[in-house]
């Protein structure tokens, strides 16, 4: 599938720093940054620096450096927010029906309580 990419989303302006963001931690091909409206204790995104609509998109497209580097800065990001060891969330909003808000992929990273059950 081809995706087409919004050079004016809001995550695009934040990797060329016209908009400013809350850096948590950042390599070469990844950024993570806390959300502006936290659903939880700790709210984190981690983005690529790479221009990916959604994970399909970078799953096809990405290099193998930057998939690496962008799984590992999640991880990482994990680590540095101890989340670990009571448990945590990852979602990946992606499309109409993920009602995906920033066309930019985005993992979110949420803890620090009890998340509840997403899947019933
Ligand atoms: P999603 O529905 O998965 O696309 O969620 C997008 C998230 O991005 C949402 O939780 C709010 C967050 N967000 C939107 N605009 C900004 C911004 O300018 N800065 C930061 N830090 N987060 C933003």
């Amino acid at each position: 599938m081809a995706y087409s990419y919004d050079d004016e989303n809001i995550f695009a302006k934040i990797l060329r720093g016209e908009i400013p963001n809350d850096t948590v931690f950042e390599t070469e091909h990844s950024l993570a940054f806390n959300d502006i409206r936290p659903q939880a204790p700790i709210h984190v995104l981690v983005i690529p620096r790479g221009k990916y609509v959604n994970y399909d998109d970078f799953a096809a497209n990405a290099s193998d450096e930057e998939i690496l580097d962008y799984t590992r800065a999640i991880a990482k990001v994990c680590e540095m927010k101890g989340v670990e060891a009571e448990g945590f969330r990852m979602i990946s909003n992606a499309g109409h029906n993920g009602v995906q808000e920033v066309p930019h992929l985005h993992v979110h990273i949420l803890g620090g309580r009890n998340l509840g059950r997403m899947l019933t």
